[in-house]
């Protein structure tokens, strides 16, 4: 596999200074040599380049940074395009609003191969906010909702080539979900499974339904990783963190089953904010994890893909 590194370096999306230290993180800590370690080729495409921020009119609710945001995700999504012809494109975050441009991109190229897409995102919260209902303002809150085509971000975030079927998109981990993320979720076909469903029913069978269906679609996947699906402790690099997160084991169990399918096509890692770890724990973890999605076992056996 040609594993793609390309780093999104954007943190304007959350309030926390540090996360645009993320991709930097993480190739420090080796994440290059890590997959290349499991066999696969390794290209660092480098950090999409910092675009003039969009003339966007001014919106009526509180935005932070939105002609900047706005325009990273045109940039990202432009580079996910060219990137997703060929290989395995890892974007490295970089808070959430980068996978408003990652995930459009690469909509745009699986809607041309007539594939249908799906996205798995591993996180604490729903980040389906849409422009007009999110209360902080943090746009790292709005991008699920933007890729699903939810209303009221025309004019103001790049028109979506190929928005994502809802009932193609499976959030798990959740435990922050605001009260009009919940109603809004409430009438959409997307599945969201919070930790409480996940204590119940176990991660590997929800997950496991999950990439059946895109099995039997044969679907592409997009994996979006938010490192706040992990629980605090064991991940404390991040802006913010809630409690109750997924479990090392979770996590792994996850990364494996998403590897065996054989469906993963693309990947983010966001929100790891290098100022806040505690001595790289939380960027090695996510080495860890990211390893074990592209092959990595305890028995150094790999299983078929
Ligand atoms: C909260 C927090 N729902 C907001 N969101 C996220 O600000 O809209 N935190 N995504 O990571
Ligand atoms: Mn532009
Ligand atoms: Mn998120
Ligand atoms: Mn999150």
């Amino acid at each position: 596999m040609n594993c793609k590194l390309i780093s999104v370096p954007v943190e304007q999306g959350q309030p926390v200074p540090g996360c645009a230290l993320g991709p930097e993180a993480l190739k420090g800590a080796g994440v290059a040599a890590a997959l290349g370690e499991l066999g696969h080729d390794v290209t660092d495409l480098g950090a999409v380049p910092t675009p003039a921020p969009h003339p966007v009119p001014p919106h009526a609710n509180n935005l932070k940074h939105l002609p900047e945001i706005s325009a990273w995700i045109e940039a990202t999504a432009n580079m996910a395009y060219e990137a997703s012809a060929d290989g395995f494109p890892i974007f490295i975050g970089g808070d959430h609003s980068i996978s408003a441009g990652s995930v459009s991109g690469i909509a745009r190229r699986a809607a041309e191969q007539g594939r249908p897409l799906f996205v798995l995102w591993m996180d604490a919260h729903s980040d389906f906010h849409t422009l007009d209902t999110t209360t902080s303002g943090n746009l790292h809150g709005v991008p699920l909702a933007y890729l699903c085509g939810l209303p009221g971000f025309e004019g103001y975030f790049p028109p979506l080539v190929a928005p994502l079927a809802q009932e193609r998109v499976c959030i798990l981990g959740l435990r922050s979900v605001d009260r009009a993320e919940r109603e809004a979720l409430a009438s959409s076909p997307v599945r969201a499974y919070d930790m409480s469903t996940i204590d119940r029913k176990g991660i590997a069978p929800l997950l496991e339904a999950f990439l059946d269906e895109v099995r039997a679609a044969n679907g592409l996947l997009h994996v979006s990783f938010d490192v706040d699906f992990l629980d605090p402790p064991l991940a404390p690099g991040v802006g913010t963190p809630v409690q109750g997160g997924a479990t090392f084991r979770e996590a792994h169990l996850a990364m494996e089953m998403l590897h065996e399918s054989g469906l993963v096509a693309s990947l983010d890692v966001v929100e790891l904010n290098p100022t806040l770890d505690e001595r790289g724990r939380t960027a090695g973890l996510a080495i860890e994890l990211v390893s074990s999605l592209l092959g990595k076992t305890i028995t150094g056996k790999r299983r078929a893909a």
